[in-house]
């Protein structure tokens, strides 16, 4: 079975350890957000894809859910010694190899994919890992501008809303810069078009699954193709399993609640849409929308009840396909 999965960072990480358990002889490509993607210190750092790679690849820290295990930070001391920032971005010494060797990749010539294939060399994460794109997109976030006069906005990358201000400040617009000029990444619409299922990962709707399906010609990709489209929803009792999405979803004026979120994809690209056991009430809803929806257990507790959620998306693909 071949299985195309939308990925973000901790919530699609986990969720891909409960699918490759569920169906280990599965082909899995996993298309990773790269609108987290940020440049410091003169090297790009993907946070997705490093997420994916280290939690499929056993080398992630498992209770921060991103970083590596067993981190250490003398660089970013030295580097604050220096009084050389970000201080706010937590960036560890083994993750710098990581970084560096990306960096010194790119300034060589290879695109983004071919980097990430050759870091997942090491990793080997047991699926094939694609950049959504070889271009540079990075997602920005409109905030009030504290500084600027009365009214005054200002664009802040989605890091810095994210982990500074920990999405504390309202999120006015969120802005893929440069998706629109982006094309899909070598492999990635062959994928989709060859899968058998494709999967969304409870990631956040907006700014990780959204900004994937924002590079042109994905979106058209994931809807006009013939394999059943299952969504795992990341709200559960009207708010985020994990991280900030209620606040992003805000800022596109979409509900916080297992059916809008359902509804914000669409009958158009979805055909099933799994919710928690607690949000029972929202599949009449979401069917009435034209998606087949299910109500089962969706906390990723330990490995055992994610690989239940992942046979039951497969599940619900079959019953779609029938
Ligand atoms: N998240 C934080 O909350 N604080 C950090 O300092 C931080 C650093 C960091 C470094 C590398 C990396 O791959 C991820 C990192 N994250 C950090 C996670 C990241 O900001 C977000 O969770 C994702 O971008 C959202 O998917």
């Amino acid at each position: 079975m071949r299985i195309v999965v939308l990925a973000g960072g901790i919530g699609g990480a986990r969720f891909l350890r409960g699918l490759k358990s569920a169906v280990p002889d599965a082909e899995i490509t996993v298309i990773g957000n790269t609108g987290d993607d940020i440049h410091l210190f003169g090297l790009k750092v993907c946070p997705d894809l490093d997420t994916v790679m280290y939690t499929l690849g056993g080398g992630i820290h498992e209770d921060q859910g991103w970083g590596r295990a067993g981190e250490t930070f003398a660089v970013k001391e030295e580097l604050a010694a220096y009084g050389v920032g970000p201080e706010w971005f937590g960036l560890g010494d083994r993750d710098f190899a990581t970084h560096i060797v990306r960096t010194q990749m790119i300034g060589a010539g290879y695109p983004l994919s071919a980097v990430t294939e050759a870091l997942c060399a090491r990793w080997q994460p047991g699926v094939r890992l694609l950049p959504m794109s070889d271009d540079r997109v990075e997602t920005h976030v409109l905030i009030d501008d504290p500084e600027g006069a009365e009214g005054t906005r200002k664009a802040v990358h989605f890091q810095e809303y994210w982990v500074r201000l920990r999405a504390s400040v309202p999120a006015h617009a969120i802005v893929p810069v440069g998706a629109d000029q982006a094309k899909p990444a070598p492999g990635v619409l062959e994928a989709i078009a060859a899968a058998d299922v494709v999967l969304f990962p409870p990631s956040n709707p907006v700014v990780s699954v959204g900004t994937i399906l924002g590079v042109p010609g994905i979106r058209e990709a994931v809807a006009g193709s013939s394999a059943p489209v299952i969504g795992l929803s990341p709200i559960v009792g009207g708010a985020p399993v994990r991280g900030m999405a209620d606040k992003v979803l805000e800022a596109v004026g979409v509900e916080a609640t297992a059916a809008a979120v359902a509804r914000h994809y669409g009958s158009g690209l979805i055909d099933g849409w799994l919710v928690d056991s607690v949000d029972a009430d929202a599949v009449d809803e979401v069917e009435a929308a034209g998606i087949r929806c299910r109500a089962v257990p969706l906390m990723m507790t330990d490995l055992e009840a994610t690989a239940a959620m992942a046979r039951e998306a497969l599940a619900l693909a079959e019953e779609v396909r029938a």
